[in-house]
């Protein structure tokens, strides 16, 4: 099984499971952790996801041993039926995605863990954009949301040299959310997306939905946006229980509706 699954507490959990090959992808564990997010995306019990890796790393991005073999899917298949619809998931639940960086990130690896809506890692950890040594191109939406989070010109320097960037200089740089200590960086990552599974569900996919739009909108497009997601979001149940339990100064029941 190239992929763990389970739902607890709300929470979906998808576990990368193939540590001898430090978790990179072949296509069976591509399609699997394309099955896993449809789930996530239409099950309502699940209110969130995490994301993580089995044993000493997150994942190396592409098996390249697949990537080679003359009975391997072409290139072009790779990124446009594995990589392209698991960034488009990621970005289009309109759920919380975290991700707990476990071991180290690379290429498509470390590409996906930038899609995810909050990322945690392990103080141990580094994130290399390993493309290029090897000729090929960031792909995994990595020239897109890298230069937005750390600036074009440390995006450009990355993707071009391949450094190895620990979890402390990733924080700084504001490519992740958080270093935890690494035998805390999953008791931590859980609870977050515990804590994320019991709030305003609509609330936080509606924000996901604006935060995907201001990438490409200007203000005035994106006053727009606001004004029609607060809308839908105040005319959720969650909403009126928010209010109510704040006037009553008591602690909200949020069902994600
Ligand atoms: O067709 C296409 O390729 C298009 C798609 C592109 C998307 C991409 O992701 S391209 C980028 C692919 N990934 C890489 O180039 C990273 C390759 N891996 C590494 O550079 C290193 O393994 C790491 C820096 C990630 C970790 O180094 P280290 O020293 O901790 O571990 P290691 O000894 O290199 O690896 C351990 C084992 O995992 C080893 O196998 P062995 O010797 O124990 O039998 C190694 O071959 C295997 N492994 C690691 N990464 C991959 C891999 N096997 C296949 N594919 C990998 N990506």
């Amino acid at each position: 099984m190239s992929i763990k699954f389970s739902t607890e507490n709300g929470v979906g959990r998808i576990t990368f499971n193939r540590p001898d090959v430090l978790n990179s992808f072949n296509r069976e564990m591509a399609l699997a952790f394309q099955d896993a997010l449809n789930e996530c995306k239409k099950n309502n019990e699940i209110r969130a996801i995490l994301i993580t890796g089995e044993g000493r790393a997150f994942c190396a991005g592409q098996d390249l041993a697949e990537a080679i073999a003359t009975d391997g899917p072409a290139l072009q298949s790779i990124v446009r039926e594995h990589y392209n619809p698991i960034i488009t998931l990621i970005r289009e639940i309109e759920k919380p995605v975290i991700c707990a960086v476990n071991g180290v990130a690379a290429g498509a690896g470390a590409n996906i863990a930038l899609a995810c809506d909050i990322i945690f890692a392990g103080e141990s950890v580094s994130f290399i954009q390993a493309f290029s040594k090897i000729g090929l191109i960031p792909d995994s939406g990595g020239t897109y949301f890298l230069p937005r989070l750390i600036g074009f010109q440390k995006a450009t320097a990355l993707m071009m040299l391949g450094d190895k960037v620990k979890a402390a200089d990733a924080l700084a740089m504001g490519m992740i959310y958080k270093v935890c200590d690494d035998s805390n960086l999953l008791p931590e990552s859980i609870a977050c997306a515990e804590k994320l599974a019991k709030m305003p569900t609509k609330g936080l996919g509606y924000t996901k939905r604006a935060l995907n739009q201001s990438m490409f909108n200007n203000l005035e497009d994106q006053l727009k946006v606001e004004e029609e997601l607060q809308t839908a979001a105040g005319k959720t149940l969650d909403y009126n229980e928010g209010v109510n339990a704040f006037l009553q100064k008591r602690e909200a029941i949020f069902k994600g509706e």
